[in-house]
């Protein structure tokens, strides 16, 4: 048989479709993972800590706010790029993207979508250069997939905002030096920039995760928390300001966990041709094989699939219709794979000295968050027949 050519791991040359800048952007972010984030990321997660001196280093590469413009501070890269550099972070751990998406889309982009020019001069540079970090407060403890049913309110008091309400599962929240807060005001949702340290603004981790452990979840909370009006993001009013939000950031979630899919196939490739059982390595088998195998399938469908929706963003023809479908299925793609990439590990597979049981409890997290997967189901469902099911 003749040698293979063939990158096991892109058997559709993916790869052969980026332009030279991206393929630039994967390598240098591929390499950042291999000799910064996985020779750690066992032990954060063990641990439970998220790695904090990393965030320089992903300054430094350009990776927060990637896609803003340079006059900010920001890298100016395409949304492709961007995806890419999802999806390399998330080989090493969805906690580490976790970090950059909500640094990215759900803070930054917001300030440069819907801020004014002082709040986008006052916060984009300190925030691409990981001086400032952010969170994004949209959930609520009495239940996130309906954000329309918002409890937290803002009420104007001459020149300011009295903030009051509680926020749940917020990522990076003890981290953040800014939150950017949605509440109900009388003239709709609005967003917030509310500084740390703001009397009555409390942030609280969350503990005894068993998922995305390498990253920090809190509570925040508001109690008449006084804001001047020169936080209030000035240019959007209505659910469509944190839904706007949620598709830059669901459209990197697409790229992601390929990444973090290919490192599972990675570990139970190698692992099944050393696990010699019934005097033949298990890879010798037809059953592992055909597992092998669709998960090779699979990772293919996503990385083509991914790639095309960053086409049609960077084209400004993405519809987040589409963006649901590629987070639906993207995430189910990866979390399946880590999960039976578990099993072809045996024992072994549940320790976190291999990466599929860390990926396949991180996952857990993904596919929950920024819409679950009955949430994105049902826009699909919504787009075929018109009717609102949720
Ligand atoms: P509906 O009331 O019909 O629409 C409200 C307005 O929003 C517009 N819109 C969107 N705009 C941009 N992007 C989208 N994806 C949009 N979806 C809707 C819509 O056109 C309308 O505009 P207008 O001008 O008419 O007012 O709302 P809906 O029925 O479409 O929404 C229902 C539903 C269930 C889809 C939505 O509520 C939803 O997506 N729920 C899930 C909530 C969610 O995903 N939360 C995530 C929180 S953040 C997070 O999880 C971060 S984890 C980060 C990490 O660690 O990586
Ligand atoms: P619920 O909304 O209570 O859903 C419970 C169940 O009901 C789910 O299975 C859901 O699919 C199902 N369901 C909901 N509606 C329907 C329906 N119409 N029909 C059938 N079934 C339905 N949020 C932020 O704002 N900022 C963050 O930074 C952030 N980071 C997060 C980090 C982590 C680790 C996690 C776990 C969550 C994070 N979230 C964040 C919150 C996340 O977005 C929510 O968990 C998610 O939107 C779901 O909300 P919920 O947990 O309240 O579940």
């Amino acid at each position: 048989m003749a040698a293979s050519t063939l990158n096991p791991y892109d058997l559709y040359d993916v790869r052969s479709m980026l332009s030279e800048e991206e393929a630039l952007v994967q390598d240098t972010v591929a390499r950042f993972t291999d000799e910064r984030v996985l020779p750690i990321i066992g032990d954060c997660f063990d641990k439970g800590v998220f790695p904090t001196d990393l965030i320089p280093e992903m300054a430094e590469l350009g990776l927060l706010g990637s896609s803003l413009p340079t006059e900010y501070g920001c890298a100016g890269m395409n949304a492709v790029a961007y995806g890419l550099i999802c999806q390399e972070l998330e080989r090493g751990d969805s906690g580490i993207r976790s970090f950059a998406s909500v640094q990215s889309s759900l803070c930054m982009y917001p300030i440069y979508a819907y801020g004014s020019e002082d709040q986008r001069r006052q916060w984009l540079p300190q925030m691409a250069a990981g001086k400032v970090i952010g969170c994004f407060g949209l959930t609520e403890p009495h239940g996130g997939s309906d954000p329309a049913n918002m409890k937290t309110t803002a009420k104007r008091d001459g020149g300011d905002w009295i903030i009051n309400g509680a926020k749940m599962w917020i990522t990076n929240g003890n981290l953040a030096h800014i939150a950017v807060v949605w509440a109900q005001t009388e003239e709709g949702i609005q967003g917030f920039i509310v500084e740390k340290g703001t009397p009555g603004f409390v942030a609280q981790e969350i503990h005894k995760k068993m998922s995305l452990r390498a990253s920090v979840t809190s509570g925040l909370f508001f109690d008449n928390v006084r804001v001047p009006d020169a936080n209030r993001l000035p240019n959007v009013k209505g659910l469509k300001g944190p839904l706007g939000c949620l598709t830059q950031a669901r459209y990197g979630i697409t790229w992601g966990p390929i990444g973090a899919a290919i490192a599972c196939l990675r570990e139970a490739t190698e692992y099944s041709k050393t696990r010699v059982l019934f005097s033949r390595p298990i890879a010798a088998t037809q059953s592992v094989q055909l597992k092998l195998a669709d998960m090779a399938r699979r990772i293919t469908q996503a990385q083509l699939l991914s790639l095309q929706l960053g086409r049609l963003k960077d084209a400004g023809k993405m519809q987040p219709t589409q963006v649901s479908l590629a987070k639906w299925n993207n995430v189910r793609m990866a979390l399946d794979i880590a999960r039976e990439a578990r099993d072809i590990l045996g024992g072994a597979g549940i320790t976190t000295e291999y990466c599929p049981i860390r990926h396949a409890l991180n996952l857990e997290s993904v596919i929950t968050y920024e819409g679950t997967e009955t949430v994105h189901q049902l826009v699909v469902g919504r787009e075929l027949t018109g009717i609102n099911a949720f």
